[in-house]
């Protein structure tokens, strides 16, 4: 019993991994968790809240804030989850041929279905589907020996810090505002942040100059910049990088000696006149001098139209890794088995939507589109309605499913802040949480101060009331504190 802790436990939260207890993810912080204690009393019958229920703006979880799935795709893992079901009579008048025969062609790829593990980076077949995908979307070859597929781009985001950060000098660099799954691996492997501002003055742009900076100050102050993070289409930010501006990134990192993650998970949301442009392509185009250059690309089932978050589908593509590298990165995937073989199947769908021909090519497209234009019209909207709103400015969203307004709030409300011991835009979060019940994430969560990140993901009607009520309660505050 010697061993045990004053609180009668082995564990403690003073013994654990400290780096694990000083770890931050605000997207499931404070404000999140007062929402669902919120949302919790209303439903046991609290009527004092002057709402009726939480509306969350806190995060790109789609589903859960009333995105239907999208038909097809539920149909085939349907059939390729359950094959049973493929032997009973009458299942063609349930399931359309194009379906049925997109099941069996994936029940085909997956030797031992999908109850078993499969392959550590992945089934070979959906791989390949995968380099083909990437072929296509580039005009450049990929290598199904390049290509792991992930539990959503989340495990594969943490497979590559490991690999990489292998002391506490060992730096990364990432944009501020960031996306907190960087800042929280970073400190979780004891690695070094090196944050490098996105210029919010023109529409959140990358500065190649300030960059170059950031790597030299980190240098004189001891530490190792090893690789970048790249966010495009950018979370929280909602920026699209132009095409010269990737280019100028990718030789500052070769010329750097910097390994450049390219977190691609919202290439399919983009609103504006910017087409995304593949990492990948980017450096392909410029040619074999850049043959070796060393970058991963990211992506997900999570995001896009897809939104399927809960199936935790994901890929990543490495690209001119020492191949002793790539092999001990591959040994850790095998320490995780295989990515779940659900997802496996949602990235396969993913990439092979149904062609025109296809029985279930018109409602695929009509469902697809009826998401892809709700999305649009909300980014403008959740645009056009901030900028109303004194106080409160907002870039233009271009891409992503974020609004990151900026909110200039009253010295007195900074006081009264700090005075709750809070950041200032946590305090303004938890007052329009509790006023309004609209759960949205403080801009500090994401290193992007003074800022509040909102999705703009509840269907329009319910995000148009939120707006009218954001605008009332932006008013309240910052007339109670002048
Ligand atoms: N990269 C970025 C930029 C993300 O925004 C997310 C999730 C991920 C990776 C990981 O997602 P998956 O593991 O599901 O592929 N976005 C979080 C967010 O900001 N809101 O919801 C989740």
């Amino acid at each position: 019993m010697q061993y045990l802790q004053s609180s009668g436990k082995v564990l403690t939260k003073k013994n654990i991994n400290q780096n694990l207890v000083e770890m931050q993810y605000a997207v499931r912080g404070l404000v999140p968790i007062t929402a669902e204690r919120i949302q919790k009393e209303i439903l046991n019958g609290d009527t004092s809240k002057p709402f009726k229920e939480v509306l969350y703006c806190n995060i790109g979880n789609p589903h859960s804030v009333g995105q239907k799935p999208i038909t097809f795709y539920r149909e085939v893992l349907a059939l390729v989850d359950c094959p049973m079901l493929l032997e009973r009579e009458g299942v063609e008048k349930l399931f359309k041929p194009d379906v049925i025969k997109r099941a069996k062609e994936l029940i085909g790829l997956i030797k031992g279905g999908t109850g078993a593990y499969s392959h550590s980076q992945g089934i070979e077949g959906i791989r390949k589907h995968v380099a083909e995908f990437i072929k296509g979307r580039d005009g450049h070859p990929a290598q199904v020996g390049d290509i792991f597929l992930t539990n959503g781009a989340s495990s594969g985001i943490q497979m590559i810090l490991t690999t990489i950060i292998a002391e506490p000098t060992d730096a990364i660099l990432v944009p501020l505002p960031q996306y907190p799954i960087y800042s929280a691996l970073i400190k979780l492997l004891n690695g070094t942040q090196v944050g490098y501002s996105l210029d919010e003055s023109k529409g959140w742009a990358l500065n190649i100059d300030e960059l170059m900076e950031k790597i030299r100050e980190a240098r004189v102050q001891g530490a190792k910049p090893k690789a970048l993070v790249l966010i495009n289409p950018g979370n929280p930010v909602g920026n699209c990088l132009s095409y010269d501006n990737l280019v100028d990134l990718v030789k500052l990192c070769k010329a750097e000696g910097l390994v450049l993650l390219a977190d691609e998970v919202y290439q399919e949301n983009i609103y504006a006149d910017r087409p995304f442009v593949s990492l990948k392509k980017v450096v392909r185009d410029l040619g074999p001098e850049f043959s070796g250059f060393e970058f991963v690309s990211f992506h997900s089932t999570s995001k896009g139209i897809i939104g399927e978050c809960g199936r935790r589908g994901g890929y990543m593509e490495l690209c001119g890794f020492d191949p002793e590298v790539q092999a001990q990165i591959y040994k850790l995937a095998s320490s995780g088995l295989c990515s779940n073989i659900d997802g496996q199947v949602m990235v396969d769908l993913m990439i092979r939507p149904p062609l025109p021909g296809d029985e279930s090519y018109e409602d695929f497209t009509r469902e697809r589109s009826a998401i892809f234009d709700s999305l649009k019209r909300k980014s403008i909207f959740l645009h056009e309605s901030l900028n109303e709103i004194a106080g409160v400015s907002c870039q233009p969203l271009k891409g992503a499913m974020y609004a990151f307004p900026k909110l200039d709030l009253p010295p007195k409300a900074i006081a009264a802040a700090e005075g709750a011991k809070h950041a200032p835009d946590t305090f303004y979060a938890l007052s329009l949480l509790e006023n309004t019940g609209i759960c949205a994430v403080p801009g500090s969560g994401f290193d992007g101060p003074n800022h509040i990140r909102l999705t703009f993901l509840p269907a329009e009607d319910k995000l148009k009331t939120a707006m009218s009520h954001f605008r009332r309660h932006h008013e309240m505050f910052v007339k109670k504190y002048s």
